[in-house]
């Protein structure tokens, strides 16, 4: 049987669950995802050469990795071009393209510095998000930002706040469609402080200083994204989940963000996204993979990307919510790490739109505790790999099983080359 075939035969089973599965694959073909460009150098950036700082971590060596702006375009391009549906940019100001020897630091960055990646994003039809970079720099100092107790230190990381909102307008414009802008610091203390509320005070009038900057929030979204520790801030963090959720609700245009490895290994983000969705119209998330820690492991098929994907779906929420990705592992090829990531939340999102929900949401409403549990079960098992195979094709792009070959050919003729 072809996979058409296949996908015919198994359309049947879902439709007697009262499911458009055409219908499914087109919606999922338009919800953009935005793809991490830092999975591609260890975020490294280029715009200095020191070690990765702000309590995040890579690890791993493996060959090949990406050293300039072409570099890193091309494997980008090679990662979407293995990925079904409508992809984002994700950038950090840290990959300003500086041309002829110009070098500016990062209080001064301009949209023309970002002129590449807007050519780049508009050559592939997708929007762009971006994120000021207030970590890896020698102005975070004693791994402080915009909490700095150095008045100095946080009027340079509020000028680089507002070079960033100039620098997501222009993306804006440039490729037509709304900038996510993310302020994450890793600002935080190793040890016990003796002082909690200064720092958060001063994050929040510094964030303040930055939205100052006027900008079209149809053009710019600006999001908050929380952290409970880092490595070296394991006691004390000043953007904590309290601190930024409080920020959005109480700053006109500003949404939340989550990252699912940014609580405590028992809370699931997957539980908060319909808490936040009553009160915030739109919020944001980073789909990461913890593995013990806020590890930032590629993301797999597992059961809480599965739920992630459920609650933006069954909350009838694709339009509200900003997707992300954020992992970083060098230690396997970094092409398969994008696209083995982006594939899985595709899936999860595939799947979310197969699951009959209105009569789920009956059962659990008319007290049917058993039949919502045995259908749940019984969900598992349907041929959800069927429809998935014919949406790559539909695409254009490698079945599962034929995913590593493509990514090992080009380690061998690319990345392999490069010699490092
Ligand atoms: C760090 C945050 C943040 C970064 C990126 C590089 O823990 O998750 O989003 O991963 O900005
Ligand atoms: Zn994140």
């Amino acid at each position: 049987m072809t996979v058409k075939e296949r996908y015919l035969e198994s359309k049947k089973v879902f439709e007697e669950l009262g499911i458009d599965v055409d219908k499914a694959i087109e919606k999922l073909e338009r919800v953009p995802v935005s793809l991490h460009c830092w999975q591609g150098d260890d975020v490294t950036g280029f715009d200095q050469d020191g070690p990765l700082t702000g309590g995040i971590q890579t690890t791993g060596n493996y060959p090949g990795k990406a050293r300039t702006p072409e570099e890193l375009m091309q494997d980008m391009e090679k990662a979407m071009s293995l990925c079904p549906g409508k992809k984002k940019l994700n950038l950090h100001a840290s990959y300003a393209v500086f041309e002829n020897g110009e070098f500016v630091d990062r209080d001064k960055i301009e949209p023309k510095h970002f002129k590449k990646w807007a050519e780049f994003a508009r050559k592939h039809n997708m929007g762009v998000d971006f994120n000021p970079t207030f970590f890896s720099h020698p102005m975070a100092k004693e791994g402080l930002t915009l909490s700095s107790p150095d008045p100095e230190v946080r009027k340079f990381w509020i000028n680089h706040g507002k070079a960033c909102i100039r620098i997501s307008e222009f993306f804006a414009k440039e490729t037509g469609i709304p900038c996510v802008m993310n302020i994450w610091i890793g600002d935080g203390y190793k040890d016990v402080p003796a002082d909690r509320m200064g720092p958060r005070i001063r994050y929040k009038e510094s964030i303040e200083e930055i939205l100052k900057e006027p900008f079209d929030p149809e053009l710019v979204k600006v999001t908050v994204e929380s952290k409970v520790f880092g490595i070296g801030v394991e006691s004390y963090t000043a953007g904590s989940a309290e601190f930024t959720l409080m920020f959005a609700a109480t700053h006109k245009g500003c949404l939340p963000l989550m990252d699912n490895g940014h609580y405590h290994p028992t809370e699931v983000v997957s539980d908060k996204i319909p808490a936040l969705l009553v009160y915030f119209p739109e919020i944001a998330l980073h789909i990461t993979r913890g593995v013990r820690w806020d590890s930032d492991h590629v993301v797999i098929l597992d059961d809480e990307t599965k739920e992630i994907a459920k609650e933006i779906v069954r909350c009838d929420a694709l339009d509200r919510v900003y997707i992300a990705l954020d992992f970083f592992d060098a230690s396997i090829n970094r092409i398969s790490a994008w696209a083995v990531g982006l594939r899985s939340l595709e899936k999860a999102l595939l799947m979310a739109m197969l699951t009959p929900w209105s009569k789920l949401k009956t059962l659990q409403d008319e007290n049917r505790f058993t039949e919502l549990m045995s259908t749940n079960e019984a969900m598992k098992m349907l041929p959800f790999g069927d429809i998935w195979n014919y949406y790559c094709e539909k695409n254009g792009v490698a079945a599962d099983l034929e995913l590593f070959g493509e990514v090992d050919k080009y380690e061998k003729e690319v990345l392999l080359k490069r010699g490092n």
